[in-house]
């Protein structure tokens, strides 16, 4: 048996930014728009009026003050609401690979890796650009790494239940050094004209190098263990995928708004919350520590008051912000890459001993933990 440790992480940040006053601006024009156009049904009650977004709401409700995208262009033109990306051919890199490979490669350079001696890449993300090949093959491949790669989609948890997937086939000898990789371009599932969700998500990509302890010689952190669960739960779903063309309902099969994000956030609010605070508790539980013993917890970064009320619960008092640092307020909510950017960019005043947590939580509904112990 081999002990995996994460040597390095990486993280490629799309340079375009959209402030809460710039995407209410952008909605509420396009909510305008779209009264003005169904003036006559709205008035005859077969259509409901689009109400107004306020920047007041957005960052009371959720912390968020900005987010990164891939393209803002087409996100802040109320007459498209959607990111504009270049189609590419087949025979250039995909996006998600391309942001994939510049997180990579920085976690690479952080530890002294080659490229070559990764022999497994996990791209693990809420959402893939195409069905096959996979796009961790295609990384793989602009990486020049060896050994082999394969998708996986756990939503919001994709990242640690793909660094429990690393961990275990380091520990069993099946892989050496493993990159565990985000890529996630949610502007493009998120549905920007509805009010109610249109403020949530960001772009990014993170990456995490987990390898032999054995075989490293600047080892960070030591995986101490791993946690996932999942419960079924329709309140966050998105109905995209193969079968689209199948159904012959009439509905718009381009545009129809279970294609994109839904979810009923109160209900996942109230329902993860409690679901998270119990799985960490009973995870560090089992492994013998204490709450009190914690030094860090790095949550998923879906909404402020959601991790405070997770930190709370878990210390039994409320944290102090260094205890557990979020990124929200920059980021937004980017999915699985969340826990990994505050993980990423928040490890100084950690002692060699110290013992932290990794949490991600979200659709499913999935809850995935990484304890680890800084080195
Ligand atoms: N501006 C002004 N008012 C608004 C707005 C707005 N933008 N939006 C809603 N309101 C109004 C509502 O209409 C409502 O009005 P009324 O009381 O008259 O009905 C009022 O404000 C309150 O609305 P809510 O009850 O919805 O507000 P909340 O306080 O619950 O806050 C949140 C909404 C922020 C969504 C909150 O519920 C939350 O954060 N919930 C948890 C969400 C969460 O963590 N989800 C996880 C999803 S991520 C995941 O699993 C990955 C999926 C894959 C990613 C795909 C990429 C797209």
């Amino acid at each position: 048996m081999f002990q995996p440790v994460i040597t390095a992480t990486g993280v490629f940040t799309p340079s375009e930014t959209i402030t809460n006053a710039e995407l209410v601006t952008a909605y509420n024009a396009y909510a305008a728009r779209y009264n003005e156009d169904n003036a006559e049904a709205i008035r005859a009650g077969a259509l409901e009026a689009k109400p107004p977004s306020s920047e007041e709401f957005i960052f009371k409700a959720s912390g968020i003050e900005q987010r990164h995208v891939m393209d803002k262009s087409g996100l802040l033109d109320p007459a498209i609401m959607h990111p504009l990306l270049r189609a590419r051919s087949d025979e250039e890199p995909g996006i998600m690979a391309e942001m994939a490979l510049d997180a990579c490669q920085k976690a690479l350079k952080a530890a002294g890796v080659k490229a070559s001696e990764i022999d497994l890449v996990i791209c693990a993300a809420s959402n893939h650009e195409r069905a096959y090949p996979a796009i961790a093959v295609e990384i793989q491949k602009l990486l020049g790494a060896g050994g082999f790669g394969f998708d996986m989609n756990v939503a919001c948890s994709s990242a640690t239940f793909g660094i429990q997937a690393a961990a275990d086939m380091i520990r069993a000898g099946s892989a050496r050094k493993a990159l565990v990789v985000n890529p996630e371009i949610c502007s493009g599932h998120l549905e920007w004209r509805d009010r109610d969700c249109h403020f949530i998500f960001g772009d990014v990509c993170t990456a995490t190098l987990i390898e032999r302890a054995q075989e490293t010689q600047n080892p960070l952190f030591s995986i101490r263990s791993t946690r996932c669960a999942t419960e079924f739960s329709n309140n966050i779903r998105n109905n995209n995928g193969f079968l689209r063309r199948t159904r012959t309902s009439g509905q718009d099969l381009k545009d129809r708004r279970d294609m994109q994000f839904m979810q009923e956030g109160r209900k996942v609010f109230k329902e993860v919350v409690p679901m998270v605070a119990t799985h960490i508790l009973a995870h560090l539980e089992a492994e013998g520590i204490a709450p009190q013993a914690l030094k860090r917890m790095w949550l998923h970064q879906a909404n402020k008051a959601m991790n405070d009320f997770v930190g709370r619960k878990v210390l039994g008092r409320t944290p102090a912000p260094e205890e557990q640092p979020n990124i929200l307020q920059d980021y937004a909510n980017t999915s699985s890459a969340g826990s990994i950017i505050a993980f990423s960019q928040h490890q100084s005043g950690l002692a060699a001993g110290d013992i932290g947590v990794i949490c991600s939580f979200g659709a499913g509904y999935s809850v995935g933990s990484v304890i680890v112990e800084r080195l």
